[in-house]
């Protein structure tokens, strides 16, 4: 039990519900690896959202608002941490949600759905086809899905599957810690936060946006400055701590 005044009280949590979806079988061995590389770039981002960020945020919103079809594709880590930030998402932004996981196996797909389903996401089911330029398990998803979305949200995402996203036209939008990683760089909108901060944040700008600025978000948007800025964010905590 961690104690809730300690100092690194949600890393913590994070921590401990990636442990135990491990071991229910929702989490790979090789998702908590990923986790913790998440945990180490959060450190570097001194464990906040930025305001390029939070601009990232909004934008994505706007993206989302603004789909004819749009997708939250779930893997086994969004599952584990962040179930109701999904859940409230896909009410304020009208996304409907997939879950499409990278080391696909019957029963981790039927853990993940089943999990989402407790916590009240509704959850597209059907047959999954070979639909996306990939080889192996990776290349299935929902014809209705990420099939045929125009914007899809997926977080934690592996390179070759966003750069194949992207090469089918879609709008991809992703949360990924790490602004070097393929995803980041190859997303036509990288959101560098940690993903239980940016969920929440993307609902909100969901809630409150017009079509005027989301218009204007869309129109601004320049994800070579986004990533940049993530650059210098991290590039000043270490100056910082180099004085
Ligand atoms: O559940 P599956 O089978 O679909 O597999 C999921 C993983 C995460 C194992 C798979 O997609 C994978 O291997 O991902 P990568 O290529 O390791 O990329 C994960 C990225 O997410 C890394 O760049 C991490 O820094 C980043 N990351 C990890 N945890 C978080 C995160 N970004 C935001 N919030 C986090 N909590």
């Amino acid at each position: 039990m961690i104690p809730d005044n300690h100092p690194r009280y949600r890393s913590l949590v994070a921590r401990e519900r990636i442990a135990d979806a491990v071991r229910s079988g929702i989490v790979v061995v090789e998702g908590a690896s990923a986790h913790g590389r998440g945990e180490a770039f959060d450190y570097l981002l001194c464990e906040k959202t930025s305001e390029s960020a939070l601009l990232a945020e909004k934008t994505a919103a706007a993206y989302l608002m603004a789909a004819d079809r749009a997708i939250i594709s779930v893997n086994g880590n969004t599952a584990a941490l962040a179930a109701d930030e999904i859940r409230e998402l896909a009410e304020a932004s009208g996304a409907a949600v997939e879950v499409n996981l990278f080391h696909r196996t019957d029963e981790r797909m039927a853990a993940i759905t089943a999990h989402l389903k407790a916590a009240g996401v509704t959850v597209l089911e059907g047959t999954p086809e070979r639909l996306l330029p990939l080889s192996h398990d990776r290349a299935l998803c929902l014809r209705d899905g990420i099939g045929t979305a125009d914007v899809v949200l997926v977080p934690l995402e592996d390179g070759d599957r966003c750069e194949a996203l992207v090469a089918m036209g879609k709008t991809v939008i992703t949360i990924d810690l790490n602004p070097l990683s393929r995803t980041a760089q190859t997303a036509t909108v990288t959101i560098v936060d940690e993903l239980t901060r940016a969920l929440p944040n993307i609902t909100r700008a969901c809630r409150d946006m017009t079509p005027e600025t989301g218009n204007q978000l869309v129109a601004a948007h320049d994800n070579t400055a986004l990533l940049r800025a993530a650059l210098r964010q991290i590039q000043e905590t270490l100056a910082d701590a180099l004085d």
